[in-house]
């Protein structure tokens, strides 16, 4: 005989769970039993939005869905924002929470709120366990359908009774490998023809081109076309480096150097684009022609309405592409023109020492402190524009953000998931001042786990994206600004050490010694915002002015 709790814990074990995120409450006390007694570990958070974004990034990085757990009604709404964060970003991840018995009512309705209906639209799937005989079932189902393309968040309810009571040792469902269908000939016979025709291809590596097996297939596609290639910020990294095709990444939606390239093309291969994301570019009734390859149809929007679709297993479809296309094609040289000028633009002013640092500066002087392999993983703010624009990445999966949901605070937790599978990497969080103290009670837990990373806090005193935005609108300057801890107390009071930047040449020697000393390191840096304005907008109005003229 076995309980509901140890059934389900084995289920995970079952599915090579090695690690579950969360805080329980009294109705999961059967399944800490449970795991106290297996070779899951757990680990403690200290808000359970925290332990959903650090399950979801699990997920996202290894492609095998994370699992996190809550108790019932406060627990489990504080999961909310993190199923949401999977959901849009296709991150697999399980969400496990308690509820009351469901045979007996002691406690009245004390702390019952609707769950599964709360998680219903933020999910791929939102079930209640009603037996313990059903748990090796639904916990197979929950991490095929978390996990299949494309991929999210599933909730699964574990009422306290169920959980206690015991049932005969029922058998496991043994996970097996799963191959996925490849698109059809006609698909790839028209799309090789399209590009085989078009003057001059593009391609553009969206969201799901950033997913961990595809890192190879996507490699070898560049290399063997040869057709030069852009990403949107989610995208970023999906490619190798060393190409020398690669044209910049899309942060705004439109008008920004890259987009010259967008302009340029006549024929756009869409590999993996996930219209959650910020639209990298607007499709218009004139323009280029796309193709959009992934896994799943396109969504047809108001700005995305592909002409043709290669819809299958992504890697073996740009194979079998590739055959039609290798040798065949020759990179128009205008795009390697225009490749030299938008990297040269984004470079612009990047070693300025003006203090308060610039955005361009920080950008710079992150990637010389960050080795190839390093990860950079950042919360939402102002700086994400900076950084999906201006840091060059060359390994999959080295630059996280979340162009999808676009919360803030999940830089640290996701950072803090980077370290945690690559303890042997460099990763540094990188969070606005507002963010940052949206979940920097999660130092306590990365310095519990003995993790060793930097967290990188840039200071404005303002929710300062909305500012900027507030200002670019023509809108008063109101209601932006607020105070703020000293960073450097703050971190000393979690007991690890901090750091403030004094002058612009100090931001790289400081970082460095702060992965130099290892543990967990808090960086509070000023930063210099006039820039948004500066390039984001006049820059790039006068710009796209002049081009007019021409
Ligand atoms: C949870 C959440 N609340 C509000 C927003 C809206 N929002 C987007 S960026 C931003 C300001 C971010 O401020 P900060 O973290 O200090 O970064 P900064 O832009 O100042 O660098 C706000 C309020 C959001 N994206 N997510
Ligand atoms: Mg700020």
């Amino acid at each position: 005989m076995k309980k509901g709790s140890d059934l389900l814990v084995a289920a995970l074990e079952n599915e090579g769970v090695e690690r579950i995120f969360g805080i329980p409450g009294e109705e999961n006390l059967d399944v800490v039993e449970s795991l106290r007694n297996s070779k899951i570990k757990l680990v403690l958070t200290r808000h359970e939005q925290a332990a959903a974004f650090m399950a979801a990034t699990h997920g996202r990085l290894t492609g095998k869905p994370g699992v996190c757990m809550s108790t019932l009604g406060p627990g489990a709404l504080n999961l909310a924002t993190g199923a949401a964060y999977a959901h849009l970003g296709a991150m697999p991840m399980i969400m496990i929470t308690g509820q009351k018995a469901i045979m007996t009512a002691k406690q009245a309705r004390f702390q019952i709120v609707d769950v599964i209906g709360s998680m219903r639209p933020l999910t791929k799937m939102a079930r209640q366990i009603v037996s313990p005989a059903a748990i090796p079932a639904i916990v197979r189902d929950a991490f095929r359908v978390a996990s299949e393309e494309r991929p999210g968040p599933v909730h699964l309810e574990l009422p306290e009774d169920v959980a206690g009571e015991e049932t005969e040792n029922v058998a496991f469902i043994p996970p097996h490998p799963i191959e996925l269908p490849v698109a059809p000939l006609a698909a790839l016979e028209r799309a090789a023809e399209m590009i085989l025709t078009a003057q001059r291809p593009l391609i553009m590596l969206g969201a799901a081109s950033s997913r961990p097996k595809l890192v190879d297939p996507l490699s070898s596609f560049v290399r063997r076309t040869r057709i030069p290639f852009f990403n949107t910020q989610m995208g970023k990294g999906s490619v190798a480096g060393g190409s020398n095709l690669y044209l910049g990444t899309a942060a705004l939606s439109s008008g920004d150097y890259v987009h010259r390239a967008v302009d340029h093309a006549d024929l756009i291969i869409a590999i993996g684009h996930d219209t959650v994301e910020k639209p990298p570019f607007l499709m218009g009734p004139k323009g280029p022609k796309v193709i959009h390859v992934a896994r799943t149809a396109a969504n047809v929007e108001q700005v995305y309405f592909p002409h043709a679709e290669v819809i299958g297993d992504v890697g073996v479809s740009l194979a079998l592409l590739a055959d039609r296309l290798e040798g065949k094609l020759r990179p128009d040289p205008a795009f390697l023109g225009l490749r030299g000028e938008i990297l040269e633009r984004i470079t612009d002013r990047a070693e300025e020492d003006r203090f308060p640092v610039t955005p361009q500066r920080i950008v710079h002087d992150v990637r010389k402190v960050m080795p190839e392999d390093g990860i950079v993983c950042l919360d939402n703010g102002m700086f994400k524009i900076w950084f999906a624009r201006n840091y060059r990445t060359r390994v999959a999966n080295t630059l996280l953000l979340d162009n999808a949901l676009a919360t803030m605070g999940a830089g640290l937790p996701s950072a803090m998931t980077a370290a945690m599978l690559h303890p042997n990497r460099r990763v540094l969080a990188v969070c606005g001042d507002g963010g940052f103290m949206m979940n920097s009670q999660e130092l306590e837990t990365a310095s519990r786990l003995g993790l060793n990373l930097v967290v990188l806090v840039l200071q404005d005193n303002a929710f300062g994206m909305i500012r900027w935005k507030q200002a670019a609108d023509g809108f008063a300057d109101f209601g932006m600004t607020f105070g703020n801890p000293d960073f450097v107390t703050y971190a000393r009071a979690y007991h690890m050490k901090g750091s403030r930047v004094e002058s612009a040449d100090g931001l790289a020697p400081v970082l460095d010694a702060a992965f130099a000393d290892g543990g967990v390191h808090v960086v509070s840096v000023p930063v210099d915002y006039s820039e948004n304005t500066l390039v984001l907008i006049d820059e790039l109005q006068a710009h796209a002015a002049e081009r007019k003229g021409q």
